[in-house]
Parts: structure tokens; sequence; C-alpha cells
């Protein structure tokens, strides 16, 4: 600020050199070389708050802070001890981390933005290198596969996806005396990630499989995953560390393989293929005539299914704990099923149970899994006056931004932040423009018929003295729960006033 007073100081110097004594050319002098400097550190880009350069030091500390606390974590530190929009290092190369809603929302919409940064060796390890959508920064190709992500997640899928929640959950819900242990608790979240892998199975690949088996591999997956992402090319030549996260994703991309001829098969058998159009099928299509490469559609496979299992179940899990902390909030929501959802489950609306959508809405900001998302700058361009070089990677820290801006009681839960309707921009659960959440509908809608048929049999209690604050959780790539069985686990109690216990036959 003190830089942009300086031309005034100067223009009145002359007269002051007029009465020219010693002491004002040396004060002269003195504010001509301040503005050399300001000019100076304009150019080093100071002008963006962040630790400083320190001789190289500042970019090693910033990166080591990234490595050790986690993705997640350090833009937390970095926004709040710097401010909405922070320039650091990762890997050398300048990042900047914005939690500043308009700035925010300017790179959502933007089609500038729409590549992601990671180590290069790190992403080819895993299989996600200019391979699959999600983190694919081949612009082209990425655009190109996500239209088949994009058929698959909307439309007729939408409709098709609640009934198979509900019935998967159900099933899930009437053989829960198997996972029960001796105490009566549950792991709620083994028991989450059941359900969804299985719906998605259902969606989008339908070939018999080995839920838990596969469930295991996603788990390693993503470990590797949220590892080697933002590593140093060193690490990749350590033999030792690397090994078993290369590992770890061989094995989950073994699996894939390995269901993926199953289904090949299966289309070979097929005599009539109306019924048989899903995921899997379009990309084993478009790779028969040459669209695709076989890795890719192995890789967009992978991606589609481990997409929910990472997201949706873990989402899932931080609700029941939230429920069971906000009684009152759990009695609206089950007064609201009552009243809105009629016998006849094939027909039920949705979209009118609006309480419960608050609450999805209010727990998505309040405790996400995904608090932020990772892109690159394709050209030049300025955000709020700040000079974008092309190459920039940029952190969008969405988390931090819905609970600094806008809402009325930020740092709580209350269903009260959604009573007013939320402006788009200041509300991004799932990012918005050309490189948003693909499954952003699906997921919501998966989310609604997944909790309703859980609440409408049972009130989900957590351990006795586990609350989201005191269950310990990483924040790398994600928001996620230390899995130790302990905390993690909870009871199902039937609800005993719950009138219609709705039978589902049909399949
Ligand atoms: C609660 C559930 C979910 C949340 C909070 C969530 C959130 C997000 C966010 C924040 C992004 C990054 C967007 C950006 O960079 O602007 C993303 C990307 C993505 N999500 Fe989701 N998601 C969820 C569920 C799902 C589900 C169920 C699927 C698919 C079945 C899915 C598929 C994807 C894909 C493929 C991408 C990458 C899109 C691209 O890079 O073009 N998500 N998600
Ligand atoms: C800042 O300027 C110094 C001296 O010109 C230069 O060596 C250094 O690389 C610059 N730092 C950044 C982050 O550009
Ligand atoms: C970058 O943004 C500008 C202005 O919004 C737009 O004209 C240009 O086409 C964009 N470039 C790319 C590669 O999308
Ligand atoms: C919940 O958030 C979505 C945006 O993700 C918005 O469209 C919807 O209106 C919100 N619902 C409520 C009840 O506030
Ligand atoms: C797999 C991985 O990188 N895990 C790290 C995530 O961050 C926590 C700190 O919050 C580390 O302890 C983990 O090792």
């Amino acid at each position: 600020m003190g830089r942009m007073q300086l031309p005034e100081t100067l223009s009145i110097g002359p007269v002051v050199v007029d009465t020219a004594s010693e002491a004002t050319a040396l004060l002269l002098l003195l504010l001509l070389l301040l503005l050399l400097l300001a000019a100076w550190s304009r150019t080093n880009r100071s002008q963006i708050p962040g630790p400083s350069f320190l001789a190289g030091l500042g970019p090693v500390l910033s990166y080591s802070r990234f490595i050790w606390t986690g993705i997640g974590t350090a833009c937390n530190y970095y926004n709040n001890k710097y401010g909405s929009i922070v320039r650091v290092w990762i890997n050398g190369e300048e990042t900047l981390i914005i939690s500043r809603t308009s700035a925010v929302y300017h790179v959502l919409k933007s089609a500038n933005y729409t590549a992601r940064f990671g180590s290069k060796i790190g992403l080819a390890c895993i299989g996600m290198e200019g391979n699959g959508i999600i983190f694919n920064s081949d612009v082209e190709l990425w655009k190109k596969l996500r239209t088949y992500f994009s058929k698959a997640l909307t439309g007729p899928s939408l409709q098709k996806s609640m009934g198979i929640c509900v019935s998967s959950t159900a099933e899930h819900l009437d053989s829960l005396q198997e996972m029960t242990d001796p105490s009566k608790h549950v792991d709620a979240l083994s028991l989450l990630r059941a359900i969804v892998v299985d719906v998605s199975n259902k969606l989008f690949l339908r070939v018999p499989l080995n839920a838990k088996d596969l469930l295991l591999k996603i788990n390693n997956y993503f470990d590797t995953w949220q590892t080697v992402l933002i590593m140093p090319d060193i690490f990749f030549k350590v033999g030792w560390l690397y090994n078993k996260h290369k590992r770890a994703a061989q094995e989950l991309q073994d699996t894939m393989e390995a269901l993926l001829e199953c289904k090949r098969k299966m289309i070979n058998h097929c005599e009539k293929l109306d019924e048989a159009f899903d995921f899997a099928t379009e990309l084993i299509f478009a790779q028969n005539v040459g669209e695709l490469s076989a890795d890719n559609v192995r890789q967009c496979v992978l991606e589609m299914v481990i997409a929910g299992p990472d997201t949706l179940s873990i989402s899932l899990f931080f609700m029941l704990m939230l429920l069971k902390q906000n009684p009152d909030v759990e009695l609206r929501i089950v007064e609201e099923m009552n009243t809105v959802l009629s016998d006849d489950s094939e027909n039920t609306d949705y979209q009118r149970l609006k309480v419960l959508e608050s609450f999805i809405n209010e727990s998505l900001r309040f405790h996400p899994v995904v608090d932020f998302t990772m892109r690159k700058a394709l050209e030049d361009d300025t955000i709020e006056g700040i000079k974008i070089t092309k190459g920039t990677n940029i952190i969008l820290n969405v988390g931090l931004m819905h609970k600094t801006e806008f809402f009325p009681k930020p740092k709580e839960f209350s269903l009260m932040n959604f009573d007013k309707t939320v402006p788009n921009r200041f509300f991004q659960p799932f990012g918005c423009g050309p490189r948003s959440c693909v499954g952003k509908h699906i997921a919501l809608v998966m989310m609604k018929a997944i909790l309703v048929t859980v609440l409408s049999r049972y009130t989900v209690c957590p351990r006795q003295g586990c609350t989201l604050d005191s269950i310990r959780q990483t924040n790398n790539l994600s928001q996620q729960p230390v899995e130790d069985e302990h905390s993690l686990a909870m009871r199902f109690i039937p609800r005993t006033t719950q009138p219609q216990h709705s039978q589902q036959n049909h399949h």
C-alpha cells in the first residue's frame, strides 16, 4: 500500500529541491531507492502475500509443509496466515492458494484453468497421467473422455440410480447382522462403502465382483494417490520407498482389467444389446472402433468405480455423525420424510425433501470430504488485479471459502445457513464450470436415497463420546477419518415409531 503513495511524494520533490539542502537531497535519494525497491519487488511478485523466498529456503519450507501435513492442512494454514490469496511453492513451482469467493468463481468458470497439476511420474504410476478424467491434463483427450462420464451420470441414469440406491441399501441393511460385532456396533464406513461400490457396479459395470477385495484395493490405491501426487521426482528413484505404492496401484489396475475382460465376454455372449448399455459397454465399443485405447478404457472404469467410495461414503459417514450431534435436525428430517414420502416408494419425490436437502448442503459446507481442488493456468490471465502467468498452479480452497464468506453462522453447523437461498457462487461443494464434478447431480440423488432408506428404518448412534471433533482425521488429498475400528463404529437402532416399512421386491 505504501508503494501507491510514492509518486505523489515525488511530484512535490522538485519544489523541495529548489530550497535545496543536503538533507532533502538525501531524502529524495532515499525515496528513489524506495521506488526502485517497490518496482523490483513487483517484478518479484511479492505483491501476492505468502512466505518469503529467503534465498531458496522459502520454497523448500512451504513444499515440506505440504508433504508432511497433507495438502488440505497446508492450504488452510497458508490462507489463515496470509489471507485469501496466497503464493507458495510446490515442488519449486509457484502455486496460488485461493479462498476468496470472487477469485474462486472466476477460476471455476473460466476455460483457461481446465488442467490440473501434480507430479508427472506420480500420476503415471497410478495411471492418471494423460489417461482417465480426474487428473488428466491432456485437455483434448480429457474433453472427449468427459462426454462418456457425463452421459453415464446424467439423464436416465439419474432416475435409475435412485431405485438402485434404495434397493441396495435395503439389502445391506437386511443383512446388517453379519456386520455387527458382539457389542452391537457396525463399522459404519465399511457398510456405506459396500453400498456405494455395489451401486456403482450395478450402474456402470454390471459384472459379478468381490466387493470386499475391491474395496481394500481401492483404499490402497487412494493411499498411493495421495502419497505420490506431489512427491519430488527423486522419491520415485528410491525403490524401497516407492515399490509398495507402485504395487498398490498395479493391483487395482489388474483387478479392473479382469473385470473388464469379464464384461467383454458378457457383451460377446449377449444376443440383444438394447438392455445392456452402460458406461463400461460404451467404452468397450469405443475401443472396438479405435476411438479409445485399452489403457484409457481401463482407467476410466477405474476412476468411475473409485469416485463414489472415496467421496460419497465418507460424506454419508460425516452426515450420520452430524445427525446425532444435532438431534433436533434428525427429528425435523424424520418428520418431513413421514409427511412427504408416500407408501408407494416407486414415486418417491426427493425434490420435496427440503429439510433433508438443507441438511446435506450444510454438511457438505461444514465438514466436506473434498475441500479443495487443484488446477493449472493454461493461459496468462489476471485475477482480481493479480497477474497469473501461464503454467501457474492453482489450488481453490473451497472448504475454507465456505467458512469465511456469506453464511450467517459460518463456523457452526446450523441449517439456518440455508434458510435463505444461497447465491450460486458462495456455495460450491462440487465446483462449477467446465471441470466441475461430473457426478454432482447423481451424487445428490444417491445421498438422498441412501439417507432416506437408512433413516426410515434406523436411528444411528456413534460410539459414546465419538464426535466429528474427537475422531482422528487426515486432510491430504481429501478430508477423511483415520480408519481405526473403534471410533468408526456405530449402533443401528431400529426406529419403533416408523410406520411404513416399504417392501422392495422388484428386480
Ligand atoms: C459427495 C460427493 C462428491 C463430492 C463432494 C464431489 C466433489 C468433487 C469436486 C470438488 C471435484 C473437483 C471439481 C473441480 O475441480 O472444480 C470433483 C471432481 C470429479 N468428481 Fe466428484 N464429488 C462427489 C461425488 C462424485 C461421484 C459420485 C462421482 C462419480 C460417480 C464423481 C466423479 C467426479 C469426477 C470424474 C471428477 C473429475 C472431473 C474432471 O476433472 O473433469 N464425484 N468432485
Ligand atoms: C526475486 O528476485 C531475485 C533477485 O532478482 C531472484 O533471484 C529471485 O529468483 C526472485 N524470486 C522470485 C520468486 O521470482
Ligand atoms: C482464456 O480466457 C479468455 C478470456 O476469458 C478467452 O478469450 C480465451 O479463449 C481463453 N483461453 C482458453 C485457452 O480457453
Ligand atoms: C443446496 O445446494 C444446491 C447447490 O449445490 C442448491 O442448488 C440447492 O438449492 C440447495 N438446497 C437448499 C435447500 O438450500
Ligand atoms: C498417505 C499419506 O500421505 N498420508 C499422510 C496424510 O497426512 C497426514 C498428516 O495429516 C500424514 O500423517 C499421513 O502420512
